[in-house]
């Protein structure tokens, strides 16, 4: 394909993402505190084949490695997250400074190597003295949250300009409290719902708070989004669609924007919404900087009435290229999801945080892994990438989950999402062809 196709603006940040109890290990090493996927994944029955992040991909101790990897793969940002139990042990007080030397040396050692380092500072570990205490349910940790996000942001704060403050909140609020597949393991959708509120007050205190610790920096949040699609245009499915649609996205993009929760999913919830206090609102809704994207699949939605006769015939059906994850390959829903941030939410900059496949994954005779089908789908989405900049999206960046593969969480090691190729066993790094493919790409600065 000529490489003048799919040619991205100059300055297009291309990364890869990771995250912290998915790819560090040492979950006890220099006074590390317990997090609640410490003690999930160490509890029988909760984690695929009893898999855990204790050693994980090593790369607490392999960091200089990895970042040399990164180099050699071409990526210009690198999104890591910050481990609070590591930072905090307890949670807030103590801090410990062998924990923030840690990711002191990485942001070092990334910008020595020239490489743009963006800072996640919760993707779900939290510390388990905070859940004891009641976790993201109970207010506390709210103020608890603002305090970590200052320590990191103070000490990093000179130096890393890309700020994240939560990583994909539903998926700690309604997989972790209400369907207990995540840590911690419940399944109540009150402390689900007062959860989620408490994620979003904590990003919105904690905003201004590492903007003052770090100027010039700017400062988001990262959501995973799908599209609903309804299965049919019936009333029913339609109907349906906008219901979960409140329940993924617009729970979370309508009060960051100042639009206060969808009443129609607040409804449907049945939820007196106590947890709300004056002020919250206001405060969720401080203006971004960006917003990350975390786009994998999209959903079709079909209404349980598809026996009465007000619904008609499934019309929309899944395409049958799927992934490890049963998630259906639709790169076009990623175009849909660029629109509606910025055309319905106008946010300023919308940066596409995570996108990636799993696949199963051998390494042939040669020592190498051939990875076409990953290659595909990154390519593809690519290109819807930059079909939305074409369109006047204001699309800055691109980070493929994931650098290597890790720890899937509920799923342990059995689903490979990486760029690289890890040998658990031995801790070998092997750069799939995918990873070859975008690196091409980030030189040609092109999806051709
Ligand atoms: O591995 C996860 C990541 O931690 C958050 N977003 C989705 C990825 C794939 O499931």
């Amino acid at each position: 394909m000529d490489k003048k196709l799919f040619q991205f603006p100059k300055d297009f940040i291309w990364g890869a993402a990771t995250a912290s109890y998915q790819i560090e290990g040492a979950w006890n090493e220099d006074e590390k505190g317990e997090s609640i996927w410490d003690r999930f994944s160490h509890t029988p029955g909760k984690v695929q084949d009893g898999d855990t992040g204790d050693v994980a991909c090593d790369h607490y101790h392999r960091w200089e490695d990895d970042l040399e990897m990164i180099k050699r793969l071409g990526l210009k940002a690198y999104r890591f997250s910050t481990a609070w139990p590591r930072v905090l042990p307890s949670g807030s007080g103590k801090v410990s400074e062998a924990g923030l030397d840690f990711y002191s040396r990485l942001v070092d050692g990334l910008l020595k190597l020239d490489i743009e380092p963006y800072v996640t500072l919760y993707h779900w570990d939290l510390p388990q003295k905070l859940q004891d205490k009641g976790g993201w349910p109970a207010r506390m940790v709210v103020d608890a949250f603002v305090e970590y996000a200052d320590v990191v942001s103070r000490a990093l704060g000179d130096r890393v300009k890309n700020w994240i403050t939560l990583n994909e909140p539903w998926v700690s609020a309604f997989v972790g409290y209400k369907d207990g597949r995540h840590a911690p393991g419940h399944t109540n959708l009150d402390e689900a719902l007062a959860a989620s509120h408490h994620l979003l007050l904590a990003h919105g205190r904690a905003v201004p708070v590492i903007r003052s610790n770090s100027r010039d920096s700017n400062v988001g949040i990262t959501l995973n989004l799908s599209p609903k699609y309804p299965a049919s245009p019936s009333v029913a499915d339609r109907a349906a669609a906008t219901s979960d649609d409140g329940y993924l996205n617009r729970w979370f993009l309508d009060p960051l924007v100042g639009r206060g929760y969808p009443q129609d999913t607040v409804r449907q919830h049945g939820t007196d919404m106590a947890f709300v206090q004056d002020g919250d609102l206001e405060a969720i809704a401080v203006p971004l900087d960006f917003v990350g994207v975390n786009y994998y699949t999209r959903n079709i939605v079909r209404s349980e009435k598809v026996s009465e006769a007000e619904n008609v015939p499934q019309t929309v059906f899944r395409g049958d290229e799927i992934t490890e994850m049963d998630w259906e390959v639709f790169p076009e829903g990623l175009y849909k999801i660029l629109g509606r941030l910025y055309f319905d939410y106008n946010f300023p900059v919308i940066h596409i945080t995570e996108n990636g496949a799993a696949f199963v994954d051998n390494v042939n005779a040669d020592g190498e892994v051939d990875d076409p089908e990953r290659l595909s789908y990154i390519q593809r989405h690519l290109q819807q990438v930059h079909r939305a900049i074409e369109a006047g999206i204001p699309v800055k960046g691109y980070f493929a989950w994931s650098l290597m593969d890790n720890f899937e969480w509920g799923f342990g090691y059995s689903k490979r999402f990486g760029l690289v190729y890890v040998d658990y066993k031995t801790q070998k790094r092997i750069v799939k062809s995918s990873a070859k493919w975008y690196q091409q790409a980030i030189e040609q600065n092109s999806a051709a």
